[in-house]
């Protein structure tokens, strides 16, 4: 095979494993600082999402930054970004169908005071900040976001 068409196989098969049905998620320092990791996962798990990929790992200051771009002229973003990377965090890739939407139905609302009960922030998080989970808003984000961790051989 030439060298040009191993490479363009290669990213069409990167292209495939970016493609919908996938959601990126870090359970946020809060939660893991409380030990609540475990029951957090329980709880992705048991909703229907299958893990792609994992990792523990704390953002540094400009890495937050970076990834909380969208955010940068909202008036918590200096708030958001120094919590962020003010403890460890899991990064992960999930996948089910219409995974999008249906994690950001079992992560409930922004502010804790006005999630569901029953879902992870209601149980979970401490504020409007640290609100212990993080899920995508769209597909288009999720590819990105879990880009910024994950390489395509990081998923299994
Ligand atoms: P989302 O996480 O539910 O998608 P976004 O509006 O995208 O909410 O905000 C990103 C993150 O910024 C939130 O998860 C939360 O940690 C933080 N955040 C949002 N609104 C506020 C606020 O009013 N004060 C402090 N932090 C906030
Ligand atoms: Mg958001």
């Amino acid at each position: 095979m030439r060298p040009l068409w191993g490479l363009a196989y290669f990213c069409a098969q990167n292209q495939d494993q970016m493609a919908t049905n996938r959601t990126f998620t870090m359970i946020k320092p809060d939660a893991t600082g409380a030990g609540n990791t475990g029951k957090i996962i329980d709880r992705i798990i048991e909703a229907g999402f299958t893990i792609k990929a994992m990792k523990w790992t704390q953002l540094s200051l400009a890495d937050a930054q970076a990834f909380y771009a969208v955010h940068a002229e909202r008036p918590f973003f200096g708030e958001l970004t120094e919590y962020m990377s003010s403890g460890p965090i899991v990064a992960a890739i999930l996948e089910k169908d219409n995974a999008v939407a249906d994690f950001r139905e079992l992560i409930g609302a922004t502010n804790p005071a006005e999630a569901k009960p029953g879902t992870i922030r209601a149980d979970f998080a401490e504020s409007i900040a640290a609100n212990a989970v993080h899920g995508s808003d769209s597909d288009e984000n999720a590819a990105i976001e879990g880009a910024f961790y994950f390489s395509t051989r990081e998923l299994a």
